[in-house]
């Protein structure tokens, strides 16, 4: 089933997102209707925060023909190179706006998948980008938080005005 994606500034997005105790079929129905609502929107990875379910779930497909979904359940990051790269990051919150964000370069990732088994990943480039900004996602965190004021001031106000419109 694909959900409705919450979009900036709803404060909803701000809610912290709370473990997920058990990998039960109800989790894994909520991991099939994220994967489903991010291929929908064509994107490349989305957190359960952005259809309003705050537990610690993310999804994510980074490959070119779309069909190697990953999940990541209580995701925990540590860093292997604090070093920052910068990146242009959009958001499905935030349609249509695309900034350079700072990241930390190298990354490990511990998780656990859709069947409740723990994993470790490395991660680099645009893994490690997506999974810093999936995570900022359960911790009520948004990449434009990151940008100047004005900035996102600009951002906040032109999609204010689309939903005041569409509603
Ligand atoms: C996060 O973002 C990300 O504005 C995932 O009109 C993005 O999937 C991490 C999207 C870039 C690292 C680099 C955005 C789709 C998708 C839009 C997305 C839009 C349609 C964003
Ligand atoms: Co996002």
């Amino acid at each position: 089933m694909i959900r409705e994606i919450l979009e900036y500034p709803d404060p909803r997005l701000r809610t912290i997102a709370k473990p997920v105790d058990e990998v039960t079929d109800d989790i894994r129905t909520l991991i099939d209707d994220m994967l489903e609502t991010m291929y929908d929107a064509q994107g490349i990875g989305l957190a359960a925060t952005q259809i309003n379910v705050h537990k610690q779930i993310i999804v994510m497909d980074l490959s070119e023909d779309k069909t190697e979904p990953r999940v990541f359940i209580n995701p925990e990051v540590d860093v292997l190179d604090g070093d920052a790269q910068a990146m242009q990051e959009g958001c499905l919150s935030v349609p249509g706006f695309y900034e350079d964000v700072e990241r930390i370069e190298h990354c490990r990732i511990r998780a656990m998948d859709r069947n409740g088994a723990a994993f470790e990943i490395e991660a680099r480039d645009l893994l490690a980008v997506c999974i810093q900004h999936e995570m900022d996602h359960l911790n009520g965190k948004l990449f434009v938080d990151y940008l100047s004021a004005l900035k996102r001031n600009r951002i906040r106000k032109k999609l204010e005005k689309l939903h005041k419109k569409s509603a």
